[in-house]
């Protein structure tokens, strides 16, 4: 009887695992870059920063985080004060003034005060978030019904459609992203790069938006907005379409792949053989490219 259980159900499972693990193995894909920028369990506030312009957008919440609780404290404060002080057993006669010039002006005056000290961060974060500077490369962010398209205008001009993975395919190719935000092909960027993202739209409205990257680019047709990017580490970062933009809206994720500089030139390259962009094509654009028109 002893012999028999010599595995255990512990054994026999590690067993069954470890035929599992070398069975599937050739199979996995070999992920260079870990799963960074998804929700996790029981988070509370903002999802972590991972570029500068979300370093600001955290640091003006928390400055109006500080101004809102004084505010909300001194409103306290003072009913209590109030329902304490002029209840009718403590004022049984109330006073018949209506008017106190002084008290007017302050109570007109301080509010302004704090919007203004509210306003000129606020406008200089908006002013930060909304134009490049120096920006290394452009993306071409073009929102479907119901996928994203990424074209890379200074890298040849090829194009990326990016549409979700179904779940049996996610298992299968990618077990290590969550299901829902995987897609078949992710943006592509350099790490530590300004990347200029221009969006516009096909058919309706989307929204670019990825958690932890400060970017909410809501896309329209017949129009291009712009807004930047510049991603610290490697790995992958997910978002989702935020502008309800019909039946497929909460399947067109948004996954971006940071890899290093050299990676990036590589998967450059193979998008441009793979789209036909021979050497000598990407030579006469550059002479185009060079020569503007007349009318600019
Ligand atoms: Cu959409």
């Amino acid at each position: 009887m002893v012999g028999k259980r010599v595995l255990g159900i512990p054994g026999v499972v590690s067993l069954l695992a470890w035929f599992g693990l070398i069975a599937s193995a050739p199979l996995l894909p070999v992920m260079a870059q870990p799963v960074i920028g998804v929700p996790h369990d029981w988070q509370m506030g903002f999802p972590q920063s991972y570029t500068p312009v979300m370093d600001k957008v955290a640091g003006l919440h928390d400055l109006l985080l500080v101004i809102i609780s004084l505010i909300s404290a001194f409103v306290l404060v003072l009913l209590l004060y109030v329902m304490w002080r002029f209840h009718a057993s403590r004022n049984p006669t109330p006073t018949t003034v209506t008017h106190n010039t002084v008290l007017e002006i302050l109570w007109t005056i301080v509010p302004i005060l704090i919007l203004v000290v509210i306003a000129v961060p606020s406008f200089r974060l908006l002013y930060y978030g909304d134009k490049a500077q120096d920006a290394a490369m452009t993306i071409k962010v073009t929102g479907h019904q119901w996928y994203w398209s990424y074209e890379y205008p200074d890298q040849g001009n090829f194009s990326v459609d990016s549409r979700i993975l179904s779940e049996a395919d996610r298992a299968k190719l990618k077990p290590n992203e969550p299901r829902m935000l995987a897609v078949d092909q992710e943006m592509v960027i350099p790490s530590n790069t300004v990347v200029r993202i221009i969006g516009t739209a096909a058919d309706s409205m989307h929204g670019w938006t990825v958690w932890g990257f400060g970017i909410k680019k809501t896309v329209i047709p017949g129009r291009l907005n712009e807004g930047w990017i510049n991603v610290r580490n490697e790995g992958y970062y997910f978002g989702q379409c935020s502008q309800i933009c019909g039946n497929n809206h909460a399947y067109m994720p948004i996954a971006v792949r940071v890899v290093s500089q050299d990676e990036f030139n590589k998967w450059v390259e193979q998008k441009k053989k793979a789209a036909g962009l021979s050497p000598q094509m990407e030579h006469k654009t550059d002479v185009a490219s060079a020569n503007p028109p007349a009318n600019r």
